[in-house]
């Protein structure tokens, strides 16, 4: 066990600024207007710094000196921004373990997790756009004998990211990798609840971009992340984000007549088919890790398996002896490689998962474990924490049917195959999904039925480079995390040439 020391303490591998500014033109600029606003930590709930609160003159002049930087960054060569990318990579490896505690700072979520997913997996995106775009072939075709036509894929010039603050520095890897591949150049907003990651991942990555090519813009959404998702000269939107503001950004992006990819909420179901309880095996202990794993970033996943749906049959033995391994589960500092469920990012976002503990138990659901707040001593306990919660009861209630976004299971029997894909399927969402079962024909045939873009097969919570990753139904449009979205950044050209 390691307890990574505190930050702005001795001994810590992090010792934030006092304030934070834009990053726009390859250096950090202060807001034009000088706003600021107070950045808290959810782990203790104190301030730590502040950070720029911008304003649209901050979003034009981002999307200016992001234009000026598009002629030269879409001219280089694949091989040669394929470069710049890798060697990102390579400085996110470097500088693995900063990040990683920046990360867990912002965002509360415990540093096992930013140190063994968040940031190689964000590194790995790097290298995996690099050789994406080196090994993307461009088309030509014989038309007759004398006339070919060539195909050629090119940037659509400067595009607005809008990133969550569930996996800052993930999320932010995920949408800058593609676009700078692809030979864009971005304007990109945080969120407001996590501002401070990315910018210390900048500050580690900006000698290595011409300046102009990639350009933070900190604030608010209701403030500048309207001015940004309707500006008149962003040739694309990309959002991460609830599916209420999803639906925003797609309007806005229909009015500029420019793509969006959204990837939205979820509510994805988990199902335990009664075969995984045939032996007591390594296989049955993988499959009650599984049924836990809705306390994985504390529950705040957009892909979170926040409805457990258990075969009838087994429901008696296999549910307790799932809950008693969650009772296991520790909630401590953050920062200790111990600690397995983190708080919540935000005192907002608490009270919220609070009060859908309390409306689950108002509509009549069963509390089969946790169901209030964390108790965490001395400073922590300013911080934001909740117990991990399992409600029994139906799927029409609303715990089971909206997003909470946190460390909360609702849970449901079912009696055979056609009742689980009934119950799986009966929600607005369509983003990820478990299977847990020992014969391989039923987790073909459910995986199949199962309308989410991401079924997860007696495994669940791996997001690889190379996997496409996308919503259907409300949970939004286009497929990220795999080649495919290189042409949401692209457009083609066509060229006819008579020799
Ligand atoms: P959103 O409001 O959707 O925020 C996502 C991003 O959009 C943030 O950068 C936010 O900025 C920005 N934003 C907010 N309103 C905007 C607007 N009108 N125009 C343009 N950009 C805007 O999510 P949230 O408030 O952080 O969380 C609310 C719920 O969304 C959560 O409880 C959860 O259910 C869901 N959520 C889903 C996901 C995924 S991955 N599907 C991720 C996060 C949250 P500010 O941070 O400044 O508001």
């Amino acid at each position: 066990m390691t307890t990574y020391a505190r930050p702005n303490t001795q001994g810590s591998l992090i010792d934030f600024a006092g304030q934070y500014e834009n990053f726009i033109g390859g250096e950090f600029v202060p807001p034009i207007k000088g706003k600021y606003g107070e950045v808290r930590t959810p782990v203790t709930g104190q301030v730590y710094t502040s950070v720029a609160r911008s304003t649209s003159e901050d979003v034009d002049r981002a999307v200016d000196v992001a234009w000026k930087a598009f002629p030269a960054w879409s001219r280089a060569s694949n091989a040669e921004r394929a470069e710049v990318l890798w060697k990102i990579a390579e400085r996110i490896d470097e500088h693995r373990e900063e990040i990683a505690l920046a990360e867990t700072w912002d965002n509360g979520k415990p540093i096992r997790e930013t140190l063994g997913a968040d940031i190689p997996l964000a590194a790995d995106h790097f290298r995996y756009f690099a050789a994406a775009i080196r090994a993307q072939e461009q088309v030509s075709t014989q038309i007759d004998h004398d006339t070919v036509s060539y195909q050629f894929r090119e940037p659509l010039g400067v595009v607005a990211q809008i990133i969550p603050w569930n996996f800052p520095i993930l999320m932010a890897a995920w949408k800058i990798a593609p676009a700078l591949a692809a030979g864009n150049t971005i304007v990109m907003k945080p969120a407001s609840e996590t501002p401070i990651s990315l910018m210390i991942l900048v500050e580690r990555i900006q000698d290595l971009l011409p300046p102009g090519v990639l350009n933070i813009v900190e604030g608010k959404g209701s403030e500048i992340g309207t001015v940004l998702s309707r500006h008149s000269k962003i040739r694309k939107l990309a959002f991460t984000g609830s599916t209420e503001v999803g639906r925003d950004i797609a309007l806005d992006a229909a009015q500029l007549l420019i793509p969006a990819t959204l990837e939205l909420g979820g509510k994805s179901p988990n199902i335990f088919f009664s075969d995984i309880a045939d032996h007591d095996d390594g296989f049955y202990q993988k499959a009650l890790e599984g049924f836990n794993l809705f306390a994985f970033n504390k529950g705040e996943v957009c892909t979170c398996p926040s409805r457990a749906l258990v075969q009838k049959s087994i429901f008696d033995s296999f549910v307790p002896r799932a809950v008693e391994r969650l009772g296991t589960a520790k909630q401590i500092n953050p920062l200790d490689t111990d600690c397995q469920v983190g708080p919540q990012v935000s005192a907002r976002q608490r009270d919220k998962i609070l009060d859908y503990i309390r409306i689950g138990k108002q509509e009549g659901a069963t509390v089969r474990a946790g169901g209030g707040p964390g108790e965490l001593d001395g400073d922590l306990a300013g911080g934001y924490y909740i117990q991990p919660t399992v409600l029994e009861g139906e799927n029409s209630m609303r715990i089971f049917q909206e997003e909470i976004f946190g460390p909360v299971l609702a849970l449901t029997p079912f009696e055979d195959y056609d009742d689980a894909i009934r119950i799986a399927n009966d929600t607005s969402y369509g983003l990820g999904a478990g299977v847990w079962t020992r014969n391989g024909n039923r987790a073909y045939r459910a995986g199949r039925a199962i309308q989410a873009g991401r079924v997860w097969t007696n495994c669940y919570h791996m997001y690889p480079a190379g996997a496409p990753f996308g919503g259907y139904k409300e949970s939004g449009i286009g497929r990220e995390t795999d080649q495919v979205i290189l042409n949401a950044y692209q457009q083609i050209k066509g060229l006819l040439v008579s020799y």
